[in-house]
């Protein structure tokens, strides 16, 4: 990805996730916002970037974080939500273990309570080794632990998967972590 895209979807991130009133925005109930107002918004605070720019940062970005509606006029992050909003996603099925990359300082309360959304709407679950390392990196050494999603699911936990593959569930209570 450009550098000048990774800076513009950094900005997109907290618009469409956090602060949307930094960009006088509004989000929708499903999280969207229009394309033409954030489009606004982006070069006025000094991006240099068009629709056709828009569509190939959403089409290249290396984590999925957007995606338009289908009629191409609204735009919304597709997970990692501060922001109360209804991404309308389904209940499915998960695989029997998904994974969370986390850092030691954060081990005795995640072992003691449970995974718990901190500041989103969801606990956010990886289903790979590798990505959930990628994840726990973006603080410190890693730990990636292993969440026993099947026992979840037999229980009534609900999973969700974003548009761009990661997991979500409300909150993952302690007795289904493992290191
Ligand atoms: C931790 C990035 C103490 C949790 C990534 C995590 C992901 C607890 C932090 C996405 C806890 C929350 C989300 C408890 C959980 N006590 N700490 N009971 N329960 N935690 O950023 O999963 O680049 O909200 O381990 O790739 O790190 O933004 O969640 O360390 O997909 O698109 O509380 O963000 O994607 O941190 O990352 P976050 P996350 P983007």
């Amino acid at each position: 990805m450009a550098a000048n895209n990774k800076r513009i979807s950094k900005f997109m991130s907290l618009l469409l996730r956090h602060r949307p009133e930094v960009g006088g925005l509004t989000l929708d109930a499903e999280g969207y916002v229009s394309a033409v107002d954030l489009l606004r918004v982006l070069n006025a605070d000094g991006h240099d970037i068009d629709r056709a720019g828009l569509n190939e940062l959403v089409a290249t970005n290396e984590k999925k974080r957007f995606a338009f509606d289908e009629t191409g006029t609204l735009i919304r992050a597709v997970q990692g939500h501060s922001k109360e909003v209804n991404l309308k996603l389904e209940p499915v099925t998960p695989p029997d273990v998904l994974f969370h990359g986390t850092v030691a300082k954060f081990l005795e309360p995640i072992l003691d309570e449970g995974l718990v959304p901190k500041g989103r709407q969801h606990v956010h679950l990886s289903g790979d080794w590798d990505t959930a390392t990628a994840v726990g990196s973006r603080r410190g050494k890693p730990i990636v632990l292993k969440v026993d999603t099947a026992g979840m699911h037999a229980e009534g936990h609900a999973f969700y998967q974003a548009e761009n593959g990661v997991w979500l569930t409300d909150r993952v209570p302690p007795q289904y972590i493992s290191r």
